[in-house]
């Protein structure tokens, strides 16, 4: 396509509930959206096209580096700019070349996936093909886990796990993190029993010397740990590997499709969490699965408070026949009591793949507008 314009817009949307994890609480979800308008088929018979991305980078750079107001920052003055520069000067850009166009730009993997995301969006509403038909999905619809944040309390944390359990989420993730670790999910199990799937995620909150609570998690039978250590630690998460029985997952850490090879090599984790805004886009995402799949390492989407446009996409992605694990991606409702998209509902504890062109779903305009803090429109 040739890019002609794109509008960036930053949106503020109120979360049903605080979100609290092991780097901090959130209320709101601030999220930067992407909407590159372009053309298709020549310039003969161009015909308009556009498509939606989604930054999943968070308001604060707690989780990674990036945070929304620099992932806009480095889209309007470097990103957006080199795709209209191509198109400005007759080559067309695709999905399949945004990562290669960007590549001199180093880092800001969130803010390139969110406009990859964009132009593929668009791209595939030129030929009508689903996102889920272009990554090569297999299913119609994915299992739906839910992470559940740090509570105020044990009791309030098994309220909390029993409404979803209630509504049907097929897997659970509790958020942990040093002093609120082994007694939560102690509880949850004497609670709910052996057999809910249940999993942990630490965000990055432990060292090595925690090595000895990490095992203690091993009379759980839990489906993994996610992210004990630092992100830049994958050497070291060799040793939890190495000492703890219950399998490490990687989260944080896989920044790219080298970082998930490092990783499988240095034996840092036995699974994968895939999320295509941490590693740089759906087309990145999709390489990790393959490279996971031909090393039998199981992986599982990871969800980053998207709205109705995210999530899409990553139920998409959820539905490649690697991901073998259920996925963090979860009812609109888990978040947000209006989304922006007609919202994904649960449905007997799975989320239905979308199936129209594109993303198979758009913003509905008041409800945008709505929850729209400032858009702008970056132009050749
Ligand atoms: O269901 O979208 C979701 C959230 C899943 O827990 C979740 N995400 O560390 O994986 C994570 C965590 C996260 C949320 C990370 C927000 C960063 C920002």
């Amino acid at each position: 396509m040739r890019v002609t314009g794109a509008e960036l817009r930053t949106i503020r949307m109120p979360l049903v509930s605080p979100f609290e994890t092991s780097f901090g609480v959130e209320r709101d979800r601030v999220a930067i959206l992407v909407r590159v308008i372009g053309t298709v088929g020549g310039d003969r018979r161009p015909v308009e096209v556009q498509g939606w991305g989604e930054c999943v980078a968070m308001e604060s750079p707690l989780y990674s580096s990036e945070y929304a107001e620099a992932a806009a920052a480095v889209l309007r003055r470097y990103l957006i700019p080199r795709l209209l520069a191509v198109s400005a000067a007759g080559t067309d850009v695709t999905a399949e070349t945004v990562d290669s166009l960007l590549e001199p730009f180093v880092g800001h993997r969130m803010a390139k996936a969110a406009l990859e995301m964009a132009v593929l969006d668009a791209q595939l509403h030129g030929t009508g093909q689903s996102l889920a038909g272009y990554l090569g999905a297999t299913r119609t619809s994915v299992p739906s886990g839910v992470s559940v944040g740090i509570q105020p309390s044990v009791a309030a944390l098994l309220d909390v796990v029993g409404d979803y359990l209630a509504d049907g989420y097929v897997r659970i993730k509790l958020k942990i993190k040093p002093g609120f670790d082994v007694a939560p999910v102690e509880a949850v199990r004497e609670r709910f029993g052996e057999l809910i799937p249940l999993q942990v995620d630490a965000n990055a909150a432990y060292t090595l010397a925690d090595a000895r609570v990490l095992r203690r998690l091993d009379a759980f039978d839990l489906l993994l740990i996610e992210q004990p250590l630092p992100e830049d630690d994958l050497r070291q998460h060799a040793e939890p590997a190495r000492l703890v029985r219950t399998p490490i997952c990687l989260d944080e850490s896989i920044v790219s499709p080298r970082a998930a090879a490092d990783a499988i090599a240095l034996r840092a984790c036995s699974v994968i969490n895939i999320k295509a805004g941490r590693v740089g886009g759906y087309l990145a995402a999709r390489r990790i699965h393959d490279l996971c799949q031909a090393n039998g390492i199981p992986v599982w989407c990871g969800g980053m408070v998207e709205t109705g446009l995210g999530r899409a996409a990553n139920a998409a992605l959820a539905a490649l026949p690697g991901f073998t694990l259920p996925g963090d991606v979860s009812a609109s409702d888990r978040f947000y009591e209006q989304d922006i998209t007609e919202p994904f509902v649960l449905d007997d504890g799975r989320i239905a793949v979308p199936t129209g062109p594109g993303l198979g779903v758009s913003p509905i305009g008041p409800v945008l507008e709505s929850y729209t803090v400032s858009t702008e429109w970056i132009q050749a």
